[in-house]
């Protein structure tokens, strides 16, 4: 069984990430989603997510595309999960491209093309227009 690992925000769930997670899916037969904590987030220098964690990891399981949701928390956590959880795959979009080529010692590391033309920041500044 081919087991993939993926992490995000996933604020305001939009089709780029419901795309990301259809083909993460694909890569493999085990799909798991770390969606990170809101702590986490500022320290990585996110500090206008809208929605609770709770709120978050709800709406990934609504997609019925992952078969396990872990909650990422601190720097240095993809290792851990890596082992803890026997990953093959570590893969995100390609805005992160390079970024995680440190966990190829771990699993394969693959980069999909991010969905051009939709971002949560977007999502965000529509839903104040309104
Ligand atoms: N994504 C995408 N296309 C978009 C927007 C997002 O393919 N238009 C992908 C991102 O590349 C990521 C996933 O959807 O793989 C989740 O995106 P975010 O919620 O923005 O999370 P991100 O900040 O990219 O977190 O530890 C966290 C991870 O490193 C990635």
């Amino acid at each position: 069984m081919v087991r993939v690992i993926t992490y995000g925000t996933y604020d305001l769930l939009h089709y780029g990430h419901i795309r990301l997670l259809e083909r993460a899916k694909a890569l493999g037969d085990y799909l798991i989603v770390g969606v990170t904590t809101d702590d986490f987030d500022k320290t990585r220098g996110k500090i206008n997510v809208q929605q609770s964690l709770m709120e978050r990891i709800e709406a990934v399981r609504a997609t019925g595309l992952a078969d396990k949701i872990i909650v990422e928390e601190y720097e240095g956590q993809k290792i851990d999960d890596i082992r803890r959880y026997d990953v093959d795959i570590f893969t995100v979009g390609s805005d992160w491209a390079g970024k995680f080529d440190y966990l190829n010692e771990y699993c394969k590391v693959v980069y999909l093309p991010r969905t051009e033309g939709i971002s949560s920041s977007e999502v965000r500044s529509k839903q104040c227009k309104l």
